[in-house]
């Protein structure tokens, strides 16, 4: 019989560099959110690829940032626990960028045992000099990591860093069952859902003090009816959620629908409402709450 592999291969790096694009990429399906600003992610999500003789267990992560406020504190409690358990590491950098933003994570990546895929990515963006600079300027800072040039948005390399991944596996029986997907519940990629739309429609601080929590998820045998709350932090962002005639906050809910429609393979009604929750963001207690620390 064929030997199996299985393992954590954990995604670290900067925000906004791609990690939730190579996590969907790999995976085949939009587990993770992604949109064109910083700190899209803010849980650990993993995304389970499965073969007959091997498990490769994903994490996507959020962005490495130096936190401001508790949860950002409890966003990098995420990235903490995503280098204990890792079999692989892939830290991914994009074009242009010269080093981590936090130095202790970078020390940590230099020293560690395991061993570290750097995926340089977004080369979709560079020209073949850039490029190759980039690589030497990378290889003189991790002398041990094995540099990968990849583009998660063309699918470009990505296989190849799979086959990679799949080599540098222990032998192990697989972790999870074999049919399973990720380890979030369907009432995360509903908040999710909501909260891609949000970063994507809404300016400055507004998604940043944005929390979704669904209420209701009731399954029928032809609709999902769903029940999700909007927190925000002040009455003013209520105001500016909801819109005129509450114009702002039906877009979101449309557009939310036709992505949970697509995800779920079923019709899907959604009901939005919107909660001031003052501070949610400082609060322990709130953060504990929506699954952030402990
Ligand atoms: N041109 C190009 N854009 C990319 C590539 N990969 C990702 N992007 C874009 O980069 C932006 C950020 O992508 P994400 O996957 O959300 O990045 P992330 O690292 O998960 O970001 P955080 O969760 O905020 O830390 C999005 O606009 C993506 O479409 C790539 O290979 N080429
Ligand atoms: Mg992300």
């Amino acid at each position: 019989m064929k030997k199996h592999k299985a393992g954590f291969v954990n995604i670290i790096g900067n925000p906004n560099v791609g990690k939730s694009t190579l996590m969907n990429a790999f995976v085949g399906e939009k587990l993770s959110i992604i949109t064109s600003k910083a700190q899209t992610t803010r849980h650990r999500i993993l995304g389970i690829v499965n073969g007959d003789d091997f498990q490769v267990i994903l994490s996507d992560t959020p962005g490495i940032i130096k936190p401001a406020y508790e949860l950002q504190t409890s966003m990098m409690d995420f990235v903490k626990s995503a280098f204990e358990d890792a079999d692989v590491l892939l830290y991914m950098v994009e074009i242009g960028e010269k080093a981590l933003k936090d130095e202790a994570f970078f020390k940590k990546i230099e020293n560690s045992e395991i061993p570290v895929l750097l995926l340089l990515n977004k080369i979709d963006t560079s020209e073949q000099e850039v490029l190759e600079e980039q690589m030497q300027h990378w290889q003189g800072l991790l002398p041990k990591a094995e540099i990968h040039p990849i583009s998660a948005l063309e699918n470009f390399n990505v296989k190849e860093v799979f086959e990679r991944i799949l080599e540098l596996l222990p032998e192990a029986p697989p972790y999870y069952p074999k049919d399973q997907l990720t380890d979030k519940p369907e009432r995360f990629f509903v908040n999710e859902t909501l909260r891609e739309k949000i970063l994507m429609y809404y300016k400055k601080e507004i998604p940043y003090a944005v929390e979704v929590e669904t209420e209701e998820f009731i399954e029928d045998e032809d609709i999902i009816r769903i029940r999700s709350v909007i927190m925000v932090e002040r009455d003013t962002q209520k105001g500016i959620i909801i819109g005129h005639k509450g114009s702002a906050l039906k877009r979101v809910g449309v557009e939310a629908r036709k992505d949970l429609e697509k995800f779920f393979d079923k019709q899907v009604h959604i009901e939005l409402y919107v909660k001031v929750n003052k501070n949610w963001r400082s609060n322990t207690s709130q953060l504990k709450r929506f699954g952030y620390n402990g």
